[in-house]
């Protein structure tokens, strides 16, 4: 077979992508689009709804938005139902939908805990389950989470949120394996620090326009010397969710500046 550009086409493709409103899952979607995928997209909140179809349109991107709580198993299968009903079967799923609670363990509740994990780990476990069986059927189907550094390595605050992106590397990875037979595959993404409302507070000056302690540790951390863009991991969404990654399953992405391989610069 002769390698073309092709390869990397969505054209005719159905995607879903979680917490799409914003961020790097905007941003994830606008890349699936501009490979010619059609775009459905989900989050909690109207007002991010309504602001995300406009910011759709002003592309071009006629995505379809869905007010769906991932958590939440009844509004998860209807939603993926509608899709279905309404573009046909989902082709690509892109598990993007997180959140952060940056609290010492040892003051953390169990229930601040459980919220991280529901929505980055069991979200993700709830929404792969919800479009497996049709990509059973049809013998074909993308699955794409995004993990994180912190899927790695851990840091002071983020216990929770560390445990859920680890599992999720792992469910991940269990994927691939138990669902690689009917040509399945499901890989993960797995951005560095990139600039975000979800980092927002990483990044927030001081009254004299200072960096952030933590803004400047992670550029002094990161070969590349910055922070990524959502835009970053755009070529990377394309190829998983393509043919060109057809014999790739089970794998985490980097997209990471180069942090990851980094030991830092001696003081
Ligand atoms: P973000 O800006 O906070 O956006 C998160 C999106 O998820 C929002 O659209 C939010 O909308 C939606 N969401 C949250 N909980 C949801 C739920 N229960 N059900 C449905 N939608 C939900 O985050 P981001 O920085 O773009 O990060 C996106 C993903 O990348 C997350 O999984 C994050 O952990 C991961 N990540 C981020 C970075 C980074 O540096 N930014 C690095 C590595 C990995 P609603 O609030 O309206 O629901
Ligand atoms: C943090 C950040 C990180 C990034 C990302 C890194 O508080 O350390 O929020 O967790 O969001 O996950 O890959």
């Amino acid at each position: 077979m002769s390698f073309t550009m092709e390869a990397f086409s969505l054209q005719g493709k159905t995607a879903l992508v979680t917490g799409g409103a914003y961020g790097i899952g905007f941003a994830v979607a606008k890349a699936l689009a501009v490979a010619g995928a059609r775009i459905a997209f989900n989050c909690r909140r109207r007002e991010h709804l309504e602001k995300a179809m406009e910011d759709y349109r002003e592309r071009g991107i006629e995505a379809k938005g869905y007010l769906c709580d991932i958590t939440e198993e009844t509004q998860v299968q209807e939603m993926i139902q509608d899709i279905e009903r309404n573009m046909g079967g989902i082709d690509i799923l892109v598990n993007n939908a997180g959140i952060i609670k940056r609290v010492p363990m040892h003051e953390m509740s169990l229930e601040e805990f459980r919220e991280v994990v529901d929505i980055d780990l069991n979200g993700a476990f709830l929404m792969s389950k919800a479009v497996l069986s049709g990509m059973m059927e049809r013998k074909s189907g993308k699955i794409i989470n995004i993990c994180s550094m912190m899927s790695e390595l851990g840091r002071e605050t983020v216990a929770a949120y560390a445990a859920a992106k680890g599992g999720l590397k792992m469910l991940t990875r269990n994927i691939a394996a138990e669902y690689g037979g009917y040509h399945i595959q499901c890989n993960g993404i797995g951005p560095g620090y990139i600039a975000t409302p979800q980092t927002a507070p990483l990044r927030e000056r001081g009254a004299g326009g200072e960096r952030h302690p933590f803004d400047r540790f992670i550029l002094s951390k990161t070969p590349a010397g910055r922070w990524g863009t959502p835009e970053d991991l755009m070529g990377a969404a394309v190829f998983l969710a393509s043919e060109a990654s057809d014999f790739v399953n089970g794998q985490i992405l980097y997209v990471d500046g180069g942090i990851l391989a980094y030991i830092g610069r001696q003081p």
